[in-house]
């Protein structure tokens, strides 16, 4: 392993038994939702991930050390600590360099867990093409790293907060091939439609660990979007965030936010205007996106 990295002792039994492993980022409980919901989720969603066969590694950087699977205390750490750094690629030698603890987003999870072997990482919802793009160039560094780093992410698809038309057609140039799982339309994170419908549709973890097989094997790097619908049962109305969403905007737009800022000023809004409902959806799709993906990296390890 590089001299940079640190693998849990769980992680390292899982890699020399060869039982599967499913990545976990961290920026979604340093940056993405308050506490104590935050650290609830982390854990339940590692529990999620071993209910359904394999290990979960939580990534994220403590004291400049990159962290393939965290303790019990550094998961509430990161839960509760309010001078975390968010990390996305082009800060991990600055974090590494100055000795800093940093959540790591799905672009830095991405790039630690190919680095330590892990081909499958479950999320919540990627970055992507924010809206307006042509004022503020707002293209997350996550859809670049899906271009190159050959991780499959499972998510439930891009936050209606971004330009969803957009996004898909960046990932299209990139050459990042979108599932959708078990549907014909990409999901939206808070709502189980898009109005867009997925370049791709897989409906089994067996069916997906073999097109990730096929692209792997042959060669073609970089990563792989699967995007898992929320819940039903927990899953917002377009209507129920609309609203929310176009207010968090024009809030945004009015203090200047912007840069690494963006997205978790616009989550935090977006739980306000929906009075805890985002939230709640948000913490079932994470969930629901950690059963699938250790259903997939068993199905690899088969
Ligand atoms: N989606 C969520 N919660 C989050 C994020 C995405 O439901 O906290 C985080 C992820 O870590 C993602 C990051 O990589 O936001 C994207 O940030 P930006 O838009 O600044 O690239
Ligand atoms: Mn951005």
């Amino acid at each position: 392993m590089s001299e940079f990295i640190d693998l849990a002792p769980e992680v390292a039994e899982a890699f020399a038994s060869g039982a599967p492993v499913v990545a976990l980022e961290s920026t979604i409980i340093s940056h993405g939702m308050p506490y104590p919901q935050n650290l609830e989720t982390a854990q339940a969603v590692e529990q999620d991930v071993r209910d359904n066969g394999a290990i979960p590694a939580t990534i994220a950087v403590i004291g400049g050390r990159c962290k393939i699977g965290l303790s019990p205390a550094e998961l509430e750490y990161f839960a509760k600590g309010s001078d975390i750094l968010k990390l996305s690629r082009r800060d991990i030698p600055y974090a590494i360099a100055k000795k800093c603890d940093g959540a790591t987003t799905v672009s830095a999870t991405m790039i630690l867990a190919e680095k330590a072997g892990i081909k499958v990482f479950a999320t919540g919802g990627i970055g992507g093409v924010h809206r307006e793009l042509a004022t503020s160039f707002d293209i997350s560094a996550d859809l670049t790293e899906l271009g190159k780093t050959s991780v499959a992410v499972v998510c439930a698809g891009a936050k209606a907060i971004l330009d969803i038309p957009m996004t898909l057609e960046h990932l299209e140039t990139l050459g990042v091939p979108v599932i959708a799982y078990g549907t014909d339309e990409f999901p939206a994170f808070y709502t189980v439609k898009s109005g867009q419908k997925a370049p791709l549709r897989l409906d089994t973890p067996g069916e997906i660990a073999a097109f990730l097989a096929s692209k792997w094997e042959f060669g073609l790097e970089g990563g792989v979007v699967i995007g898992n619908p929320p819940p039903a049962d927990k899953a917002l109305a377009l209507e129920a965030i609309e609203h929310a969403i176009d207010s968090a905007l024009v809030e945004a737009k009015g203090l200047n936010i912007h840069g690494r800022d963006v997205t978790p000023f616009l989550l935090q809004r977006v739980t306000q205007h929906t009075k805890g409902k985002s939230l709640e959806a948000n913490i079932a799709l994470v969930r629901n996106n950690a059963r699938l993906g250790a259903q997939i990296a068993v199905a690899m390890a088969k």
